[in-house]
């Protein structure tokens, strides 16, 4: 299947409710509160979330005051160009700069991590790049077991610590050692954690300032994975990974999944960070870069720009 045809049907249940915007679009309804409601309803059910919704619905009654709006094809004609807005944000694009790159790498338990780190690593040597993983997950053996497997394929070179290490400790070992190899991108795993967790946020804010202390700066990125097959809780993991860890990207994993369309509009406006890549299955190949454009047009059958 390509990429499209397997986002479009990982969003079936958000492009039901999407088709009955575009069915308000089509219907040229004159515009009165009812049909304010309807689209509110439908963004609701497309997992837009409360916040992102009320922002989109009364941006678009602001325009259609000033515009003059008569009938709702105005509106969603609007509303298309608008979540292309709102997916668009600068420096979309993977920060490499540092030498090495440090790319740390947080989110909840099963988001997709380590896969993610394993396909990273994948698309960087084929870039001809010297990778290094960090296995700053000393949390369980099979962890670190499971990223060198990844090393491995994907001929990157690889530290771990003991098990039940400081994750910290493993991180200052790994940059030193990635600094002894001339590396140039450090991708270093972290163990699931809740975000709700105060003490496991704060290991992670600890190995921040590890590598903030051991590279003069933050790392290049701080990417937060998150499942895309994650409701409203994203939102929660976005805003609690944000404050703690200061984020630059979200990659959303299981896109080949049944989806949340909605879902990473809420999360992009939010907390105001770009999507970087997405995940489509679990081999090195199933990452993409992130592509507003392409977004839309797996959500929406018949989106006009
Ligand atoms: N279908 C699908 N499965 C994925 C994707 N990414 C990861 N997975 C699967 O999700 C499961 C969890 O992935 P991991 O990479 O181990 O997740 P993690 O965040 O490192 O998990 P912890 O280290 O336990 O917190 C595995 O079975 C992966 O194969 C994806 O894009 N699509
Ligand atoms: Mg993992």
């Amino acid at each position: 299947m390509s990429w499209l045809g397997k986002l479009r049907a990982s969003f079936g249940m958000a492009r039901e409710a999407l088709a009955g915007v575009e069915a308000l679009g089509r219907a040229r309804k004159p515009i009165t509160p009812e049909v304010w409601e309807e689209l509110e309803e439908l963004l609701l059910s497309a997992d837009f979330g409360v916040a992102t919704t009320s922002k989109i619905v009364s941006g678009l009654k602001t325009v259609a005051k000033q515009e003059l709006w008569s009938t709702s094809d105005q509106i969603v004609a609007r509303f298309h160009k608008d979540v292309e807005r709102f997916l668009t944000l600068p420096n979309a694009e993977l920060d490499l700069s540092g030498k090495p790159a440090v790319l740390l790498i947080v989110g909840i338990n099963g988001s997709g991590k380590t896969t993610t780190i394993g396909k990273l690593a994948t698309r960087l040597r084929g870039q001809g790049k010297q990778v290094m993983l960090v296995a700053a997950d000393t949390f369980r053996a099979a962890a670190a077991e499971q990223l060198a497997i990844w090393a491995e394929r994907s001929g990157a070179s690889f530290v771990r610590g003991k098990e039940g290490a400081d994750p910290s400790s493993v991180v200052f070992d790994g940059l030193q050692a990635a600094r002894a190899r001339e590396a140039d991108v450090v991708i270093v795993d972290t163990a699931g954690r809740l975000q709700t967790k105060t003490n496991l946020m704060e290991e992670l804010k600890k190995m921040r300032r590890v590598i903030e202390r051991e590279i003069g700066g933050a790392p290049a990125e701080t990417l937060l994975v998150l499942d895309g097959t994650t409701g409203q809780n994203a939102i929660s993991q976005a805003k609690l990974f944000h404050e703690a860890t200061a984020l630059t990207g979200v990659v959303v994993t299981k896109l080949d999944s049944t989806a949340k369309g909605g879902v990473l509009v809420a999360i992009v406006d939010e907390v105001e960070v770009p999507i970087k890549f997405v995940g489509l299955g679990e081999t090195a190949d199933d990452l993409r870069p992130f592509s507003p454009r392409e977004f839309i047009e797996a959500l929406f059958e018949e989106a006009t720009f």
